[in-house]
Parts: structure tokens; sequence; C-alpha cells
């Protein structure tokens, strides 16, 4: 059950201050995305907090410690494992709360199902005003409960409103607070970016399993590439793709003819799937592969359509070896005799191209996604299909800021204006990985004669 409230819904905060979480419209059974602190709503002054890596209450004030604020503040995302309404909890220190033998507990993220199903909560009415309370996605009917100042899973007591006050929170203002990256919160890697509609949207990746296993594709659109709206699911290949079943990465999208075509990659296949509106839902276009795997050297991955100003349009795809090909008009298939094959200096993957001022930039992802010196290089050209110049890098890791392996990149040009903006990914802050990544956007800059600035790459 949803329980709305008015707008603005006041909560108490450290220093007697009442604030309303991100001014956002308040409901009791939801909790905003972005960095919170969780308040007992039995326990006066006492908060969620973490300690020697285990779930408990502890009591936090405008003057404790720079430390103590920060273990009682927690990035809330979408849930690791799904789930409508379901949330997780990341720690300042890139690890997440989770349940193991029944206990709160934080651990860095495995990436198996067991793991980021027993990181999922799933938000329910709490029992005051405002309040909420987090059932386990994989054990219904367990809350997250204090007891002797401990965090635990259980589930209800023969006192049943002392269980539902002691696993009832309200959520406040974070005690610290949170970064402005990732720009949608959770791991997510591969973002495309594209201006649709009179919105920005961004189709991710969505990260953070073992062996880039996830299924699911989400879609997040934006009018200030700040605020960003989750469009949940749009496309999940396990149920709505009769060729794969796994490995959903790297989507593109393209607009034409009144619909919306989205390339992704699915085992490492490359498909298309189509929808009326940018927010899908999408469905799978042609019941096989677009790019099937073994169609060329190298895998077939990584798509990306580019469409010139004749109106034909191009798709571009490759790793190890960087493949292009103009599409037909249907956007659904081509013509396989005129697939061409770059020579792209230390390409790996993920290329995407715009075209400014009459020239093609054509740019690419260089090196591991595991690796922190993942990195991002681009060429010019005179046509969408090359020859092409290499120009250098564009994006690479700043460890004094603890970025690593930034790439797997697209840009955006905003409408009417020479304003660029830059999407990648890098492994989460600070704690993530090839597998833990986060998606954040930058500005992206020419120089007089037409060459790309290094990019700026900030928290
Ligand atoms: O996200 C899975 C894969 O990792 C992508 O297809 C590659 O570009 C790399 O980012």
């Amino acid at each position: 059950m949803r329980r709305a409230l008015g707008r603005g819904l006041a909560v108490t905060m450290g220093a007697g201050l009442l604030v309303a979480v991100a001014g956002q419209p308040a409901s009791a059974a939801e909790i905003p995305a972005g960095a919170r602190s969780l308040l007992s709503v039995n326990v006066a002054g006492q908060y969620v907090r973490h300690s020697d890596y285990l779930g408990g209450l502890a009591a936090v004030t405008s003057g404790s410690s720079a430390q103590a604020k920060a273990d009682a503040t927690f990035t809330v995302t979408p849930g690791l494992a799904g789930g409508a309404g379901c949330v997780s909890f990341q720690a300042a220190n890139g690890m997440w709360l989770r349940h193991r033998d029944y206990r709160i507990r934080l651990e860095t993220n495995a990436g198996t199902a067991t793991f980021l199903a027993d990181a999922t909560f799933c938000v329910r009415d709490g029992s005051a005003a405002g309040s909420v309370r987090l059932e386990s996605l994989n054990y219904p009917g367990r809350f997250i409960r204090h007891r002797d100042y401990a965090l635990w899973l259980d589930a209800s007591t023969t006192n049943p409103a002392t269980f539902v006050a002691d696993s009832s929170f309200q959520v406040t203002a974070p005690w610290v607070a949170g970064r402005r990256s990732p720009v949608i919160k959770g791991l997510y890697a591969d973002p495309n970016i594209a201006y649709l509609n009179g919105r920005y949207y961004l189709y991710p990746t969505t990260d953070g399993y073992n062996g880039w296993s996830g299924t699911r594709f989400k879609a997040f659109s934006s009018t200030d590439l700040t605020t960003w709206t989750d469009h949940g699911t749009i496309l999940d290949v396990g149920p709505s793709v009769s060729w794969a079943s796994s490995r959903a990465w790297a989507p593109t999208i393209a607009a034409k003819n009144g619909r919306y075509y989205f390339y992704f990659c699915a085992d490492t296949n490359i498909g298309v799937a189509t929808a009326t509106s940018p927010a899908g839902p999408f469905t799978d276009a042609l019941g096989r592969p677009l790019v099937a795997a073994g169609f060329r050297s190298g895998q077939m991955i990584d798509p990306h359509v580019f469409t010139d100003d004749s109106g034909q349009s191009y798709l571009y795809w490759g790793n190890g070896y960087a493949y292009a090909v103009p599409l037909n008009a249907d956007m659904t298939s081509f013509d396989a005799a005129q697939v061409r094959q770059f020579s792209l200096p230390n390409f790996r993957e993920g290329l995407f191209m715009i075209k400014r001022n009459g020239v093609y930039y054509l740019s690419y992802s260089v090196d591991d996604t595991g690796s922190e010196n993942y990195h991002v290089e681009y060429a010019t050209g005179t046509s969408p299909l090359g020859p092409w110049t290499h120009r250098g890098t564009i994006l690479s890791k700043n460890l004094s800021l603890g970025i690593k392996g930034p790439g797997h990149h697209s840009i955006v040009q905003a409408p009417g204006a020479d304003t660029w903006h830059i999407a990648y990914h890098r492994f989460a802050v600070p704690a993530g990985n090839g597998t833990n990544r986060e998606v954040t956007i930058d500005p992206l800059r020419f120089n007089a004669d037409g060459t790309i600035q290094p990019v700026t790459p900030t928290l």
C-alpha cells in the first residue's frame, strides 16, 4: 500500500532542524534515491549506523564526529536485485547493507545473486506517519529491526506493535552531504546519452553482477542533466528476448520514422528492439540478433547508431575490432557486404560518433573495463566511415580523486547550442571495480582548432 502524505513532510534532524527529504513529495512507502539517514521512531536520537561492519543504532548529534556522521549516512539506490519499490543502501566506503545469518552487515558487493538479494529491501509503511519499514526481498515477512541496539532481519514477534515500531525508521536528510555523482544512483555502466523529445535520456548497463550477467535495461530522463527520473525496466532480456538470456550490456538509442530503436548487447550478440516512446517498453524487433556472435572477428558488442545530416544512419560496434555499416531505412537490417572495419590505434570497444562543424569525431574506449587504466581516445574524419586521424586521449583516470577506469562514454549536444556533455562510467567511488561501476556526466569542450580538450573528471 502506498500512503501519500502532504508535500514537504518534516522529519526531525539532529540539530533540531526539521527537514523534508530533498524537498520531494513524501510517501510513507518510498525513499527517494540519494544520500539519507534513518532515525529510529521509538528510540530518540538513534540512527541506523554501521560500526565494525555491523549494523546498529547509535546516537548522532550535530556534535558527533565526522566519522560517526558518515557511518550514519547511506546512499539509497534502486534495489540491487530489482523489485518494485525496493532499495539498497550504500555506505560512504562503498560497501552495502545486507543481511547474512539474519544479521545486518556492511559488505562489498560480491555480484552474486545471493548478495544482490540479501542487499535489497522493499519499502513498506512504518508505524509512525511518514516512517518506513524495510522488508527483505528474499525473506518476505522479515524486516530490518533493532534489538539491543543491533540491527537484525527479524520476523514478527509475540508483541507485533513493538516489533513494528522497532522496525520503523524516519528517513531524514543525510548527516553527510552526498556527492553529485553518480548521476543515477546505484551501479550502472556504459551510459548512452541522447536528447529526445525535449528531454535527455540515459540508457545504461545495469551493473553489479558477477561476469556482467545482468539482464535488465533501464531508462532515465532529465531536463537538466542533474535530476533524473527512473523509468524502470524498459527491456529484460531474460523473459523478453528469445535468443539470449543474460549479459545485457551497452545499449544505444536512435529515433526515426516516429519510432525509437534500441540496440543492445545480449550474450555477446547485438539485438534491436522498438518502441513508440523513448521510455519504452521496447519489444525485440527481429526475434533474432541483428548482429550475431561470430558474424565477424571479436565480440559483437557495444552498438552505437549515428544519423548523418542526410538522414542516413550508421551502425558502429565491436570489441578488439571496430566495425561500421550503413543501416537500411528500416533501421533493423543492413547489407553485410557494406560492413567496414576500421584501424583505430589502441581500440578496444565502445565506439561513439558525433559531428561538429562538418567534422566527424569517432571516440572509443581503450584497455579493459576492469583496469583502472580504461580510458577514452578519439579520431577525426571527413565522413562517417573515415578515413580516421588519431587525436589522442580525452578522458582518463584521476587517482588523486579516486577516479579509476573512466570509459565507455557517449556524448550529447544541448539543443541549439554548441554545448556538449560526456556521459561515462568509472569504478564506483570509492570501492568499485570492473563490475561495480557508476555513471557520471561532465562537460566536453572543444579547442578553437576543433580538437577536444581533455575532460576534467569530477566527483
Ligand atoms: O558492461 C559490459 C561491457 O563492459 C561493455 O559492453 C563494455 O564496453 C565494457 O564497458
